[in-house]
């Protein structure tokens, strides 16, 4: 059984009004990744933002993330980039080097551009796995970078006084 989690309380009231979003979102298990890109989708629209501030840029695998996160982030169109991915260890021999690359890749390129990335990349054991992190819920790991990347944006021009376009 899944453990009990808790969402940060410090989200319930953010509101994703005023910002652009950039979502970075991997093919290989589409199926999965869809369900995590509508889980972003929802999120945002649910938190105010709107429609034609969410930009969706699609590459081949988790390995192709980090570069086009970091084009998208250069490009100084975007508050956050939310990268999405799904990596199922039973059915990729190279599971941990596709996933660490993914990883650093996306905290390298966040820590060189200033710009928040998200990650929401999904690494599963199984398929069952991927698919009970991608669920309709807010247990979603779209929904959850979403969240997250609408909280640190607000941090950062509220507190910083700076927006990242800037
Ligand atoms: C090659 C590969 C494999 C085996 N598994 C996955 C996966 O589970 N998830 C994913 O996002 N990508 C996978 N890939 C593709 C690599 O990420 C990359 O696209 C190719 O190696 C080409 O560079």
């Amino acid at each position: 059984m899944a453990a009990e989690k808790s969402q940060p309380t410090n989200q319930t009231n953010l509101s994703a009004a005023g910002f652009r979003f950039a979502i970075v979102a991997s093919r290989w298990n589409d199926v999965i990744v869809a369900r995590l890109i509508d889980g972003a989708r929802n999120a945002l629209r649910a938190a105010a933002a709107d429609e034609d501030a969410i930009e969706v840029f699609r590459v081949p695998g988790a390995f192709e993330i980090p570069l086009c996160a970091q084009k998208a982030a250069e490009s100084r169109k975007f508050d956050a980039v939310i990268c999405l991915g799904v990596i199922i260890r039973g059915d990729t021999p190279h599971f941990e080097y596709i996933a660490a690359t993914a990883a650093r890749g996306i905290s390298d390129a966040g820590m060189r551009t200033g710009v928040p990335l998200l990650f929401g990349v999904i690494t599963a054991d199984n398929a069952e796995q991927a698919h009970e992190r991608s669920a309709n819920d807010t247990n979603n790991k779209g929904h959850e970078a979403a969240m997250a990347a609408v909280e640190i944006a607000t941090l950062y021009r509220e507190r910083f006084n700076k927006r990242t376009e800037d």
